[in-house]
């Protein structure tokens, strides 16, 4: 580095991706994770990667386990959503639990708030717009989504979301859901899919749309 260059602090991600469920031998968003982890980011740029359990509760302790010790400065949670065409950009995460589908444990909760002591919804963080411009600038499809759903990727945003919250960390937060790989759906004719390397690239420019607005916000 020039001897007057300004110094660059460090800025700590923390990415997570489910692991599979509902039978899928894989997870698009843990594939898409680890691949986003072989990558090369800037020397100031400290990624975190995370496998989290498709489990209501045990999802939200591992992540916010994670959050306390690594104090990230951005959390991009992202989640498969198989038959969704676009990588979906959340804008909010909602006060229920109401599963179609049982859990990795077993469990299948119907119509349970989260946390009944907290609000109805909580919104990202994340730069939800300039993610969504970045990701269509790599000529991969995406959109902001108003819908996480209610089953384990909206449990976990919304536990994130609420210990920030209560804890007064202030740091860009949100969730982002991937459609199938295509290498899932190759039995499956009715069913849309993105190449990992897309949605890897798709990824990585969220990363760095989230870092530039970090760095810039202090
Ligand atoms: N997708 C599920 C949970 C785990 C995952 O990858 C969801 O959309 O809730």
């Amino acid at each position: 580095m020039a001897k007057n260059s300004p110094k660059i602090r460090l800025v700590h991600v923390l990415l997570t991706g489910f692991n599979p469920f509902a039978g899928e031998p894989k997870n698009a968003s843990w594939e898409v994770c680890k691949a986003v982890g072989k990558s090369k980011f800037p020397d100031h740029v400290r990624l975190h990667l995370l496998q989290v359990p498709t489990v209501f509760s045990e999802a939200i302790k591992v992540v916010t386990t994670a959050i306390d010790t690594l104090k990230p400065d951005i959390i991009i949670c992202t989640g498969q959503a198989g038959g969704r065409f676009t990588m979906s950009i959340e804008r909010v995460a909602i006060n229920i639990n109401d599963a179609s589908i049982p859990d990795n444990a077993g469990a299948q909760p119907l119509d349970l708030t989260i946390n009944n002591k907290g609000p109805a919804a909580y919104f990202a963080t994340l730069p939800i717009k300039e993610i969504v411009a970045a990701i269509r600038a790599e000529a991969v499809p995406a959109e902001v989504s108003n819908s996480a759903g209610t089953f384990v990727c909206n449990h976990l945003l919304y536990g994130v979301l609420h210990h920030l919250a209560i804890h007064k960390m202030s740091c860009q937060a949100g969730f982002i859901h991937l459609p199938f790989l295509t290498e899932q759906v190759l039995d499956k004719t009715d069913k849309p899919s993105l190449s990992q390397a897309n949605m890897v690239a798709g990824i990585k420019a969220a990363l760095k749309t989230a870092i530039i607005a970090t760095l810039k916000s202090n």
